[in-house]
């Protein structure tokens, strides 16, 4: 044993600051070579987390590293593997790869897998050129130790965190600005750490707020004053839009990683509490929602669903707000299972638990509002979620990898209702009936599947004024794919789609991946807005098509949308409309 016997905490400053993009990229043009894991997967999950820091430990039996190579092992892991394998490497979609499990298999055989992958989807990180020969056998050394365990965040660590930047008494008493907030447009720059608030009426940038790492999502309060969003280092900001420059009033750091936050909807609680959920620790807070003040934290480690082991960091994917209860509906990922979280009393919280399939992920609501729609994308199903009855409505089986980000709710002409969810592992896109009442035959059915472009396909929209609907393909491996749209006729299904070349619109000059991406309305469902997403020293844009003529209408570029990816429009977000 080398350092065993005290714990060290380490830092890795560095590891938040890589660019997301970089390590996109590469995986891009080596995709292909990987066996079992489809390029978009691979693309997707390439993302590093943004781990900083942890208590490090050399186990009796392991390989020997020095401080450095751990440190460098440790940096590749939660760059490449621990999407997939967990931060503490108790297996998630990928394998556990515990000590106890690796340390028999020895550095050869780890070596082995680490270079040519598998067919059950490990990508080959060796064959590929993504890792060095040195970095494999590093790589095979490191896993037999034990994981570094990130430390815990719990009231103290989040308070420390928490600044009242404009408390509410100081704030505007009404509007000060002349903007249609409700046409507000809040834009992830992804790798600037900053979202971009466009005005959707003048297409001008109102302002650029500074923000956590790569902002995951937007979403507003009930009222749509206030916009909270959440970097992928679970800091949340709080933008007051009737500011005259609206600007954060609050933020607050409720983990080490985070992907999801939602505001209060229910008649009685609008604007009252807002809610994030965090990767690591693998937990979830409710916070007041005018000042983000931290005031309950439940942890949602637990059995998963189905084989009821115990799983130490089952992550909170989609969090959304239920419009049938005073209630937060939260999917728990790795243990599948979904909260029905009441916000009544806080002080004596109920939360029933619906068990649902495992690896839950994105998802929305049907037209209704009552039923929660989401995908367990490594099961491939999507769950249905009665938020009345507070039940599993149904478990619906799609192939392959559903993602439909909160999905496109449609009125097929022969199927009645449906919503929709497109794939990451391949072109189709499947419609699910959702009409109980009037259409009780096709209700949580597979009714149609159109065939898109191709897979790596992220999200799918359409808005109760249009006949479109939209499906992207941004991490498919064919630039001609990623870099242009799919539109279906919603009244002609079985015609196919017409492409639009989105990238070619937006003039970019220069190189880059030039990725379309995220499909939003605006508010008066007339239009519709891509990201064309490049890389962080590349020239981004946003492209703003007609949706009645589906010609261009107008490119937004500007030396400040650097990386663009998901786009929030105010009205269609607060009201759940898509
Ligand atoms: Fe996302 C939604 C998690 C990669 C852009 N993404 C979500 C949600 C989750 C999630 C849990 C739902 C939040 C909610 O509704 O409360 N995303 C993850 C990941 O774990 C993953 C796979 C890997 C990672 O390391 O983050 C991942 N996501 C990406 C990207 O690479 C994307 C394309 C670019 C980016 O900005 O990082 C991306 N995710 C988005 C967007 C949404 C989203 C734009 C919201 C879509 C919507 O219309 O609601």
């Amino acid at each position: 044993m080398k350092r065993a016997a005290i714990p060290r905490v380490v830092c890795l400053a560095a590891l938040g600051a890589l660019s997301l993009f970089t390590v996109g990229a590469n995986a891009a043009a080596k995709s292909s070579e990987h066996p079992g894991t489809t390029p978009g997967e691979m693309r997707y999950k390439g993302a590093p987390v943004p781990m900083q820091e942890s208590v490090d430990v050399l186990t009796p039996g392991a390989p020997v590293l020095t401080e450095a190579e751990f440190a460098k092992a440790k940096q590749i892991y939660f760059e490449r593997c621990a999407g997939c394998h967990g931060v503490l490497r108790k297996g998630a979609t990928g394998k556990p790869l515990t000590p106890d499990v690796t340390l028999g298999k020895g550095t050869d055989y780890l070596k082995v897998f680490i270079d040519y992958g598998s067919p059950a989807g490990m990508p080959n990180w060796g064959t590929s050129g993504e890792l060095s020969a040195d970095e494999v056998v590093l790589m095979a050394k490191y896993l037999q130790n034990e994981p570094p365990i990130p430390p815990e965040f719990g009231m103290e660590e989040m308070k420390a965190t928490w600044k009242v930047l404009v408390p509410p008494e100081k704030r505007p008493k009404k509007k000060e600005n002349k903007y249609n907030i409700e046409n507000i447009f809040s834009v992830t720059l992804r790798d600037a750490g900053e979202v971009a608030l466009i005005d959707g009426d003048t297409k001008k940038i109102i302002n650029i707020v500074k923000t956590g790492y790569a902002v995951h999502i937007s979403r507003f309060s009930t009222s749509g004053r206030y916009l909270f969003v959440i970097g992928r280092d679970a800091k949340i900001n709080m933008i007051d839009l009737w500011m005259k420059k609206p600007d954060n009033v609050a933020e607050i750091k409720i983990g080490l990683e985070a992907r999801s936050v939602e505001t209060s909807k229910y008649p009685g609680y609008e604007d009252k509490f807002a809610i994030a959920g965090s990767y690591w620790p693998p937990q979830y807070v409710i916070m007041d929602g005018a000042t983000l003040e931290p005031k309950k934290i439940v942890s949602t480690r637990g059995y998963t669903v189905d084989t009821q082991e115990y799983h130490p960091e089952p992550r909170v994917a989609a969090i959304v707000a239920s419009h049938e209860h005073p209630e937060f509906i939260v999917n728990v990922k790795e243990t599948g299972k979904v909260l029905m979280v009441n916000y009544e009393d806080i002080e004596n919280l109920k939360v029933t638990t619906i068990g649902a399939a495992r690896f839950l992920h994105d998802g929305g609501w049907d037209s209704t509002h009552r039923y929660f729609l989401t995908a367990a994308n490594k099961s491939n199903k999507v769950a249905v979620i009665d938020s009345k009855e507070d039940t599993l409505a149904a478990l619906v089986d799609v192939n392959e990898i559903p993602h439909p980000g909160r999905g496109a709710n449609l009125n097929d002409p022969k199927y009645g209702p449906v919503w929709v969810t497109s794939a990451l592992g391949n072109e189709n896109v499947t419609e699910i009936g959702t009409d109980p009442i009037n259409h009780p035959k096709y209700a949580w059915k597979v009714v149609r599947t159109l065939k898109g472009q191709g897979g790596g396909s992220l999200f799918v929209k359409t808005n109760p004024k249009s006949n479109n609907l939209w499906v992207d393909t941004p991490l498919n491996p064919d630039t001609k794919i990623s870099q242009s749209v799919a539109v279906f006729d919603v009244k002609h299904l079985d015609k196919g789609y017409e492409v639009l070349p989105i990238a070619d619109w937006a003039g970019i000059k220069g190189e880059g991946p030039k990725r379309v991406v995220q499909p939003e309305y605006n508010m008066a469902g007339d239009e519709v807005w891509f990201s064309v997403w490049s890389g962080k020293e590349e020239e981004s844009a946003i492209v703003i098509v007609d949706d009645k003529t589906r010609k261009l209408k107008a490119v937004i570029k500007d030396k400040r949308l650097v990386t663009p990816t998901g786009k929030f429009n105010v009205y269609n977000t607060m009201h759940d409309i898509y």
